[in-house]
């Protein structure tokens, strides 16, 4: 195994006005004091942390068309998109630190933006794939995809202020891992649209391996698109990360998860990842240390890290005494 580690750029986006509980917003301040971005300049990768997103949500906001605080969320992720393609631009990986997965909006307009030939993976308990006249709740962050596939453009209101963002990623490029909790018009728009979606039940039957091998067959079956992953901290299951706001029993194993991430970058074509959900305000002091540190894991194992580890750059033979 040789060393491949990438050049990253990390943005904070502290948002979590995408659903109804707070502290999601404190995501990237507790994971970079848990030590993520250090530890991937301790495994080698070339690191630029450009901070977080400069956006101070407003108190007043509104629902419009059940969107709950559509202006924050639209400004937040205009802002956010735009930091994204930047990143991107200057040939990082842009990992973005969530932040409600209603940042989802804004990162995946900003990569598609920069790399348009790009395919998404979801991973996630959820779908997120919600418009908002499917949306049983009116939280943002259960919607994002929605907003990205060109597919379901007539079934999208006009919302003010939305009008930087369009649909730019065809519904066959997109891909969810780790689903077990989907509603059923969401179901509803993956039949629909043909999506693949491999649930718990299919990681379960095939392996985490085959999984991830067969969602990137049906995504990108050339091998040669630019490659999102959305990873949704409650895709894992809540024993190893407790503190998110909606957790789902019988997810994935921390293990699988670092098999995922890994495996995509061993492609060569990961230019995005994204970890969101986190909220540090939820669970006991333990549940948010092991949070964290599954998040830390889950950033070096896109970043390239082999558990195995590295000889020495350069050295062949061991020390004498
Ligand atoms: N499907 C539900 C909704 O639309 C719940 C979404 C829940 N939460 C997330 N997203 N963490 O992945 O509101
Ligand atoms: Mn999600
Ligand atoms: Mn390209
Ligand atoms: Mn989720």
């Amino acid at each position: 195994s040789s060393r491949n580690y990438s050049k990253i750029g990390v943005i904070g986006a502290p948002f979590d006005k995408g659903q109804r509980k707070e502290g999601a917003a404190l995501g990237p301040s507790f994971l970079r004091q848990a030590g993520l971005v250090k530890h991937l300049e301790a495994i080698g990768c070339d690191v630029h942390d450009f901070g977080d997103v400069d956006y101070q949500p407003s108190q007043e906001d509104e629902t419009v068309k059940n969107v709950r605080n559509m202006k924050n969320v639209i400004a937040f992720n205009e802002k956010l998109s735009q930091k994204v393609s930047k990143i991107i631009n200057e040939g990082r990986m842009c990992l973005t630190l969530g932040g409600d997965h209603s940042i989802g909006v804004g990162t995946v307009h900003g990569h598609l933006k920069a790399q348009p030939e790009t395919s998404l993976l979801w991973v996630d308990a959820h779908a997120d794939i919600n418009t908002p006249a499917t949306s049983n709740s009116g939280n943002a962050h259960g919607m994002p995809l929605s907003f990205h596939i060109k597919e379901l453009t007539e079934y999208q209101p006009e919302l003010p202020g939305f009008q930087w963002h369009s649909p730019m990623i065809s519904a066959r490029n997109i891909a969810f891992i780790g689903l077990r909790d989907v509603e059923p018009y969401e179901r509803l728009i993956i039949e629909k649209l043909g999506m693949c979606a491999l649930s718990m039940e299919e990681v379960h039957g095939i392996g985490i391996k085959e999984a991830v091998k067969y969602a990137l067959s049906r995504i990108d079956p050339r091998n040669t698109r630019h490659l999102h992953v959305s990873f949704d901290i409650d895709a894992l299951d809540p024993l190893e990360a407790p503190s998110t706001g909606t957790p789902v029993r019988g997810g994935l194993t921390l293990r699988e998860g670092t098999e995922l991430l890994r495996s995509v970058h061993r492609t060569g074509r990961l230019s995005a990842v994204d970890i969101v959900e986190v909220n540090p305000l939820l669970g006991s002091a333990n549940d948010l240390k092991i949070t964290l540190d599954a998040a830390r894991h889950l950033a070096a194992a896109a970043a390239g890290y082999y558990p195995g580890g590295w000889a020495p750059k350069g050295i062949t033979d061991i020390p004498q005494s």
